[in-house]
């Protein structure tokens, strides 16, 4: 998967001229069949092809996806990660949230401005079911880089753990009652660029910008060049002041976008290792630390010597993420609002494992959250119209404070939908709770979408509420979202009051007899009537 030289560069100079065009796409979703890792399986693709194409643009298109659900027996979706849909939050794509799931024959669209450059990547966010295989890189160029010149070539390197059973057999068979650990399905192998073989072509006197998404449904990663250090330039499609890095770690939906230079005097060619982290926490060596799913790749200066060696990390110690300094030198932002998140796996009534926010574990309603919030008039202010998807309402142009502690002893990675957060502190595993006191935070915090909190710990995360929509906050393992471990943020409620949308949108509701209007059953008249609320979550798994 290689930018060229030339259509990248090309790119890059024809578009600080150009105005903002618009990019379509016209994509059937389909079973595919697969075998990236030598084991054949049926796989989520595109256009009967798999992996899935890359979605390219400049800052200020439009994107538009005109997507067809043709899995027959599945019903699907598409979420832009990373992607904020300011003033198109029914864009968002989460199943639920903010539209129906497409059921299969149906298409709709999505179409969205991409306000901001950097790496990014969309994915499924319905029914578990990116790991079997919809998901792709979404990358935005940008007319303004601010490290234009300092690299010749772009190349995207995407890392995934992969499993050989379909998720959703996967789901069901994690959310039983004899699961009493709460353990998530471990993966059977890992992918690099959706496949085993990514060879870097890798030439004498140039520089690299290297694209690294992380795509796993529950592994982080591990990534070490040998004898070449990375020079990371932007953390989630925000730049950073450029950081050095011998070993970066990626969580599930992270990315990384990072500069190696080969010089002048390198010569033949260099292994790199990625090593799959399904510890639940790699620093914890009580906890049994493995390496047992690694990835060499190399970056090849000379096809005539052969790529036999093997690079071997004695001990892993990434660089610590939470240093990094975002690029204009922003300091923290003053909060207005507090949002404390303690996370714990919890079992429901039925005695399943679930995960819980302040005890309470996500419980999919029937009416996407959006779509309460835009037809229950003032009453979109009261959470009590949403049901139990832990709802959060937020102010327009807050400043809030998200505190999210880990009791848990792995490591978790949380996303926010429609912001770059602050990370103003992210501490060591075995901190405990935040000591509700504001104390030696950065003061350039990086901004992300997407922070890793380490094992009984916590992190503190700030963005400013000027971005109204329903946008979730969740742990970025998937199985994890299976579990209920998300929360719901209802931002700017006036503004979404009326709200309306595309009739696709609503068509895809309609075609599966769901209600699109009231409160989280559908009422119309009183919506503070919880009547059909959904107050346990389903004993059978079925998305
Ligand atoms: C994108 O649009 C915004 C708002 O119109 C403008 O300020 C910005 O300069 C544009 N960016 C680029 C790269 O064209
Ligand atoms: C979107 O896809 C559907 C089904 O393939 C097709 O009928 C429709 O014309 C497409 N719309 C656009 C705008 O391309
Ligand atoms: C849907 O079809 C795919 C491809 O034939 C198959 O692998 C999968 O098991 C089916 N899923 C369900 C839920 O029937
Ligand atoms: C739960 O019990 C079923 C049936 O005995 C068994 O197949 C499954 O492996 C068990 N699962 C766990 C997580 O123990
Ligand atoms: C690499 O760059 C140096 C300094 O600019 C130059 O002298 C040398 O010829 C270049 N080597 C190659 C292989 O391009
Ligand atoms: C994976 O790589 C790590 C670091 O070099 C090493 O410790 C581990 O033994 C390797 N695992 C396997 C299965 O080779
Ligand atoms: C969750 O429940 C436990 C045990 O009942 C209680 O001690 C704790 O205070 C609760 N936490 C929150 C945030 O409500
Ligand atoms: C390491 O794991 C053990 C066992 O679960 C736990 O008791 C301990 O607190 C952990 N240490 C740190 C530093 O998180
Ligand atoms: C909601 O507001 C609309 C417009 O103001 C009004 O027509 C409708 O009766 C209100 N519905 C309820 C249930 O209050
Ligand atoms: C709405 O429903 C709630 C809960 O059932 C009830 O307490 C309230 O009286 C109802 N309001 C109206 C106007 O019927
Ligand atoms: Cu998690």
């Amino acid at each position: 998967m290689l930018l060229s030289t030339a259509s990248s560069l090309a790119f890059l100079s024809l578009a600080s001229f150009a105005k903002a065009a618009t990019v379509t796409y016209n994509w059937d979703v389909t079973w595919v069949n697969a075998s990236p890792d030598g084991f054949a399986r049926p796989v989520v693709g595109i256009n009967n092809e798999w992996p899935c194409p890359r979605i390219q643009a400049t800052v200020n298109d439009t994107v538009v996806i005109n997507l067809t659900n043709q899995l027959g027996n599945q019903t699907t979706g598409l979420h832009f990660h990373g992607i904020n849909q300011v003033r198109s939050p029914e864009m968002d794509g989460p199943a639920g949230v903010t539209q129906c799931p497409v059921p299969p024959g149906s298409t709709i669209t999505y179409q969205f401005v991409v306000d901001r450059p950097g790496t990014y990547w969309y994915h499924s966010h319905n029914l578990g079911q990116y790991p079997d295989g919809l998901r792709g890189p979404f990358i935005v160029d940008d007319p303004n880089d601010p490290y234009a010149g300092q690299y010749d070539e772009e190349i995207i390197l995407t890392v995934s753990d992969w499993y050989h059973t379909a998720s959703l057999d996967l789901v069901r068979a994690m959310l039983v009652p004899n699961n009493t650990h709460d353990l998530p399905p471990f993966p059977d192998s890992i992918l690099v660029n959706d496949g085993q073989a990514a060879n870097i072509d890798f030439q004498s006197n140039k520089t690299y910008r290297i694209r690294y998404i992380c795509y796993s449904a529950l592994a982080s990663a591990m990534l070490h060049f040998d004898s070449h250090t990375m020079q990371v330039i932007m953390n989630d499609g925000a730049y950073i002041k450029k950081q050095e890095a011998y070993q970066l770690h990626i969580a599930a939906a992270q990315r990384y976008d990072f500069l190696i230079t080969a010089s002048e005097r390198d010569k033949g060619n260099f292994p790199y290792l990625v090593a799959l982290d399904v510890n639940r926490d790699y620093q914890n060596a009580s906890l049994g630390v493995s390496w047992n799913h690694n990835f060499t790749g190399y970056l090849v200066m000379d096809t005539s010597q052969p790529l036999d060696k093997i690079d071997v990390v004695q001990e892993f110690s990434p660089v610590d993420d939470s240093h990094f300094e975002n690029y204009e030198g922003d300091g923290p932002l003053d909060y207005d609002t507090l949002i404390e998140l303690d996370f714990a796996f919890c079992q429901d009534e039925n005695g399943y494992p679930r995960a819980c926010f302040n005890n309470f574990t996500y419980i999919g309603q029937q009416v996407p959250t959006l779509y309460t919030a835009a037809t229950t008039n003032d009453s979109n202010t009261n959470p009590a119209v949403y049901g139990q998807v832990n709802p959060f309402i937020v102010n327009s142009g807050d400043v809030v404070q998200i505190v999210v502690n880990n009791l848990d002893v792995a490591i978790h990675p949380f996303h926010l939908h429609g912001h770059h957060f602050q990370v103003l502190d992210r501490p060591k595993s075995g901190t405990g709770k935040w000591p509700r006191r504001d104390t030696n935070y950065a003061s350039t915090p990086p901004r992300r979408d997407t922070v890793g909190v380490m094992g009984t710990s916590y992190a503190i995360l700030r963005f400013t509420a000027d971005n109204p929509g329903v946008w979730l906050f969740h742990c970025h393992i998937e199985w994890h979202v299976e579990m209920g471990l998300t929360a719901t943020i209802i931002e700017a409620p006036a503004s979404l009051q009326g709200m309306t949308f595309p009739d696709d949108h609503i068509n895809a509701c309609k075609l599966q007899n769901i209600p699109y209007q009231g409160n989280a059953a559908g009422n119309t008249v009183n919506f503070t009537d919880t009547t059909g609320f959904i107050t346990v979550p389903p004993t059978v798994y079925n998305g």
